[in-house]
């Protein structure tokens, strides 16, 4: 009999997908943490209920979360993560041959020895690299202590439950003394269908505090919905600005060729359907 790995996102939507088997099942102090072996995705993880990422479609969300901000960016060296504990986000950050340093504050350890332990793809992005900085613990703490930085990109869970802090207007305050005046911030904000609110007041904190904020989209099969959100915030730089032959020049010094990203899906993700722009 087929086993069903069953999300259930509020009282009114489930998505489920066939799993061959759990891996790992165990509560570290922060979280319940899960792998499957899926039948069609890969192995999945999963935190406190919520899909994280499998293998099969993580490729879209690391990808889109690094490459936009990080190609809107004329020069990035110095990135921060935080969250992304299994490394897909900080292996896509360091596929940017200019980063110099890549700085990862992720709460809950046990996230990333079991990411190293079964989801080697994405593990590769907390492989041992002179540019890779792994720290654990709470965010703010490494937010205060670091230096300045270029790109910092938020790959946390839903906005809600032990995330929810990392969208409020103390911990967007505390990014933008952690950015330098001309560096651009990209989160993760959750499904355009079922976070609409969470995605309305994160825009408008952002917007009150930087000059260009980009709310985007990205296909994510696996996540509730489909579909998902995410925003970059700047003083500075707007993903907007740049045409498809500018970001097509950036990809080639940069000699990045992405399985989802390209010039033309940069510039696409970042025209919203009229529900969103009205937000
Ligand atoms: N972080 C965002 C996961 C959000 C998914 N939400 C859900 N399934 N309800 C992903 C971390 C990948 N590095």
């Amino acid at each position: 009999m087929t086993e069903w790995y069953c999300e259930e996102l509020t009282e009114r939507w489930r998505q489920s997908l066939p799993v061959r088997s759990c891996l790992v099942d165990e509560r570290s102090p922060f979280q319940h943490i899960q792998v499957f072996e899926t039948r069609d995705w890969g192995r999945m993880l999963v935190l406190d209920g919520k899909v994280q990422c499998t293998e099969g479609d993580e490729f879209i969300y690391h990808e889109m979360l690094a490459h936009v901000p990080l190609m809107t960016h004329p020069d990035p060296r110095r990135v921060l993560v935080v969250g992304g504990g299994d490394g897909g986000t900080a292996r896509e950050a360091l596929r940017h041959p200019g980063v110099e340093g890549v700085t990862l504050a992720e709460i809950d350890a046990r996230v990333i020895e079991l990411s190293r332990l079964w989801l080697p793809d994405m593990a590769a992005g907390l492989q041992p690299d002179e540019r890779l900085t792994l720290t654990v613990g709470d965010a703010a703490d490494t937010i205060r202590g670091c230096e300045p930085q270029d790109v910092i990109l938020i790959d946390s869970s839903d906005p809600e439950g032990p995330s929810e802090v990392l969208f409020s207007e103390s911990f967007f305050q505390s990014l933008k003394r952690a950015l330098k005046p001309d560096g651009i911030l990209a989160l993760q904000a959750g499904s355009p269908f079922f976070f609409r609110k969470q995605i309305e007041e994160a825009s408008k904190l952002l917007a009150g505090m930087f000059t260009h904020v980009r709310p985007y989209l990205a296909p994510i099969p696996t996540y509730p919905g489909g579909t998902w959100c995410m925003m970059t915030a700047s003083m500075s730089l707007d993903p907007c600005a740049l045409t498809p032959e500018e970001l097509g020049v950036r990809c080639r010094a940069r000699n990045l060729d992405g399985r989802f990203y390209t010039p033309e899906v940069h510039r696409g993700s970042l025209s919203l359907p009229a529900f969103l722009r009205d937000l």
